[in-house]
């Protein structure tokens, strides 16, 4: 394998938290389907499927490098929110928290002067910069419009589901 096994280690721990992030969206994407959000939903639906794929490219490169991509296995995920805005609040968050693996991975990577594996994590740099974007933006609409009656959950759901 061309990949340390400090390095390994750390990538087959992002590709489980890309592919729990999948899971969550998912969890996420029923919640507002079953409330009425079908809008928001089938975005959340579509980021499932992005965080699948991020998932998947972190899997395939530790097989490209030699190493031994393990399956990650699946964690329990947040099924219920307090409320709309409660679900954008979680998404945030847990885009914040993979920005944070995403930054201990290239820490290692510098570390271990393992450049390659560096260079593959750069995309995921610009990918969270977008993504937590995106988030910050959501909540930034429920600054904007009145969650509190049917007109402003309708028009929520509109807007939310147009960012990105
Ligand atoms: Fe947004 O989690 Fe993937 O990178």
């Amino acid at each position: 394998s061309s990949l340390v096994e400090g390095i390994e280690k750390i990538l087959n721990l992002q590709s489980k938290i890309e592919s729990d992030a999948s899971n969550k969206y998912l969890a996420m994407a029923a919640w507002l389907d079953r409330n009425g959000f079908a809008n928001t939903a089938s975005h959340m639906y579509k980021q499932a499927e992005e965080e699948r794929e991020h998932f998947l490219k972190v899997f395939k490169y530790i097989t490209d490098m030699g190493g031994i991509a393990i399956t990650p296995t699946v964690s329990e995920v947040q099924q219920e929110f307090a409320s709309f805005k409660n679900v954008f609040e979680i998404a945030l968050q847990n885009e914040i928290a993979v920005t944070q693996a995403v930054n201990k991975v290239i820490a290692k990577c510098r570390a271990e002067n393992d450049y390659a594996t560096e260079n593959f994590m750069m995309w995921y740099v610009v990918e969270q910069r977008e993504e937590e974007k995106n988030a910050r933006r959501a909540l930034e609409l429920f600054e904007l419009i009145n969650e509190n009656d049917a007109a402003g959950k309708f028009e929520l759901d509109l807007q939310i589901s147009k960012i990105g």
